[in-house]
């Protein structure tokens, strides 16, 4: 485990390949549940880049008229959330140190082109709660900063497996994807990257 300069802790190669195939099969599951979809900018209505669904109990959402937000079922399709596979809930309660199960997992699939540009995390009522996250597939270029979005930035790449752990003062800290290194893993077999972020919302 290291602990960057901004109280992140990054986990590389958490997960062995075996656990990171078993993991993204129950993604798989969950996906043919809740098909990803195109968020929304709110108000200007631009898409994404990087398509999206969840599993849990409440998932985050996000659309031109109602903008971001968590609720209880799929934006398209309607129906709950798929539950949380088990694979999931045992890496947030070997992570978390947090009394509270979690009730969100934002499942985020990057192509090639896709990318996350810097944002703070604050849709959650309970920012105690640590955020813990997974990567699968392609690494990516990841990028985290200060709570002020002019404080100075660290950047480094994740990788498939690598876990990171955000809690405390890092929890409200700045952080986007800047890239996407395509042909970096052999996963995810049309390439492209998951993350899997676990927030106790409320
Ligand atoms: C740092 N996801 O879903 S995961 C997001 O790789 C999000 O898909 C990115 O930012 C991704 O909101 C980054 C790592 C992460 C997640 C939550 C954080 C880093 C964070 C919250 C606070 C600070
Ligand atoms: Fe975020």
């Amino acid at each position: 485990m290291q602990v960057l300069p901004n109280g992140v802790h990054w986990i590389p190669g958490y997960l062995d390949i075996e656990a990171q195939r078993a993991l993204l099969d129950d993604i798989r599951g969950v996906v043919r549940q809740a098909p990803l979809f195109v968020p929304a900018m709110p108000g200007t209505g631009k898409p994404m880049s990087v398509r999206m669904t969840n599993c849990g109990s409440l998932g985050w959402v996000t659309d031109k008229a109602r903008g971001y937000r968590y609720q209880t079922t799929h934006p398209h399709t309607g129906k709950p959330w798929p539950t949380m596979p088990q694979s999931l809930t045992r890496i947030w309660t070997e992570l978390a140190s947090f009394p509270k199960p979690a009730q969100a997992c934002l499942v985020n699939f990057y192509d090639e082109r896709a990318k996350m540009g810097l944002h703070q995390d604050r849709d959650e009522r309970d920012l105690s709660a640590p955020v813990v996250s997974i990567s699968l597939g392609d690494t990516c270029l990841f990028r985290v900063g200060e709570t002020t979005r002019s404080g100075r930035t660290t950047s480094f790449r994740l990788s498939s497996g690598d876990a990171v752990i955000l809690s405390g003062k890092s929890r409200l800290a700045f952080h986007g994807v800047d890239r996407i290194y395509p042909d970096t893993s052999p996963l995810l077999k049309n390439g492209g990257r998951i993350n899997l972020t676990m927030r106790v919302v409320e």
